[in-house]
């Protein structure tokens, strides 16, 4: 079967354009996007996606979770579709093209079908994934995981924000309750185009990331309880502080990720002091540590030391310590046959390219578990990302979503 033409490219031009409209909705306060999951945001942005997807003559459809699938058909219709997506929703300070390239990358790998007239034997489908990144409601990769049967929906449903929003009732709220049932979808592959994340396509030349695994992760969520005093009279001997156990577990996260170098990772990102008041010592402080490998034995074990000693550091400060692990998945290995196809779309285009390992976890991570899944990478600038300044240039943008065509076009069988 003829794979398209050495020179077939995306149009950057419009790809650019897309993601820079899609950046307009839910702008944040330096240039970046705070469009978070199930916000009026999410919802504007998911209108203006799927405004595109009616205009690209494709078919909608959305999930009891909010997932939306905008289908291409193929000439057989009994083929299993190729799946091909990401995410719209961002981060609270996040840039413009976290998970946002990967659904509009798809989008113009799709228009660029429609641009050729060229026809497919599998359908394509393009899905936007609810609450991937997991900043409002834990955790992250959320819809995702439903649909793998990682969570049940109920679990989902009831998933509580820091204003004590709930889940179920914001995704009914901004209208984007789907009938689907979650998960019964079946995907003949599934791609995912985005940024890295990281600073190594960049600082070695290289324009694609061809993403053989994705490392592991766990969010364990700590929550310490001390005794609300005067921070002035209260003397210290007399203190039961919560907040220096906190810091103490901060330094412990610090020290077990540096003891397991290279390939780990640690470090908290949100902590909630109660009263919160500066001159009361806390009563009680949460906080999520994050830890991630790509090593299953050494994450599990960065785990146990964790809890282990936090345990002792708090009861040695009279502090009372609980844990609940509110996130985790293994490292993943994406499929071969996919991981392939990508390395030979960028040697086929002439585009520099490394194997790569996923720092961040992405709905492709639970997306493996059901069907033949890979990523494909390009750089950003300085490796910076969940910052509003999060920067990728047209050309970066361009050149992976060329090799997304090409690997998603031989994937889904030219007919003509
Ligand atoms: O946390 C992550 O790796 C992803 O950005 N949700
Ligand atoms: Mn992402
Ligand atoms: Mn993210």
């Amino acid at each position: 079967m003829a794979a398209p033409g050495e020179n077939l490219r995306i149009n950057s031009d419009r790809l650019w354009d897309s993601l820079m409209e899609m950046a307009k909705i839910g702008p944040g306060i330096a240039g970046g996007n705070n469009r978070q999951t199930l916000t009026d945001e999410d919802g504007e942005g998911r209108h203006l996606f799927k405004k595109w997807c009616d205009e690209a003559g494709l078919t909608m459809g959305v999930d009891q979770i909010g997932n939306m699938f905008a289908r291409r058909e193929g000439t057989d219709p009994d083929a299993l579709p190729v799946y091909v997506g990401s995410h719209l929703d961002t981060q609270p300070t996040g840039g413009k093209y976290d998970g946002v390239l990967g659904v509009l990358g798809a989008l113009e790998v799709v228009r660029t079908l429609n641009d050729l007239d060229i026809r497919t034997k599998h359908p394509i489908v393009i899905t936007n994934w609810t609450n991937e990144e997991g900043a409002r409601f834990a955790p992250a990769m959320l819809a995702s995981g439903v649909f793998a049967g990682v969570h049940t929906l109920d679990y989902a449903y009831a998933r509580t924000d820091g204003e004590g929003k709930v889940f179920g009732e914001e995704l009914k709220r901004i209208g984007w309750l789907g009938d689907e049932p979650v998960g019964e979808r079946k995907m003949h592959a599934y791609f995912e185009y985005h940024i890295e994340q990281g600073p190594i396509l960049e600082a070695e030349d290289k324009l694609i990331g061809v993403v053989t695994h994705g490392q592991g992760l766990w969010w364990l969520e700590f929550t310490l309880t001390g005794k609300e005093a005067h921070t002035g009279s209260t003397p210290m001997n007399m203190r039961i502080n919560a907040g220096l156990a906190m810091s103490r577990i901060f330094e412990l996260v610090q020290k077990v990720a540096m003891d397991n170098q290279p390939g780990a990772v640690g470090g908290v990102g949100q902590v909630r002091f109660s009263p919160n008041s500066r001159n009361v010592l806390p009563g009680k402080v949460v906080f999520t540590v994050d830890i991630r490998s790509p090593d299953q034995a050494k994450l599990d074990r960065m785990r146990a030391t964790i809890e282990a000693e936090a345990a002792k550091i708090a009861s040695d400060l009279g502090v009372g310590c609980s844990v609940e692990a509110v996130g985790h998945f293994d490292p993943v290995t994406f499929d071969p046959t996919l991981v392939g196809r990508v390395r030979a779309a960028a040697e086929k285009l002439g585009y520099s390219h490394k194997n790569i390992i996923s720092g961040a976890g992405h709905d492709a991570c639970w997306a493996a578990k059901v069907a033949p899944a890979t990523m494909i990478m390009c750089p950003c600038v300085d490796g910076l990302s969940h910052n509003e300044a999060e920067e990728i240039s047209p050309e970066w943008a361009a050149a992976g979503c060329d090799v997304l065509f090409h690997a998603v076009v031989e994937t889904a069988v030219i007919v003509d």
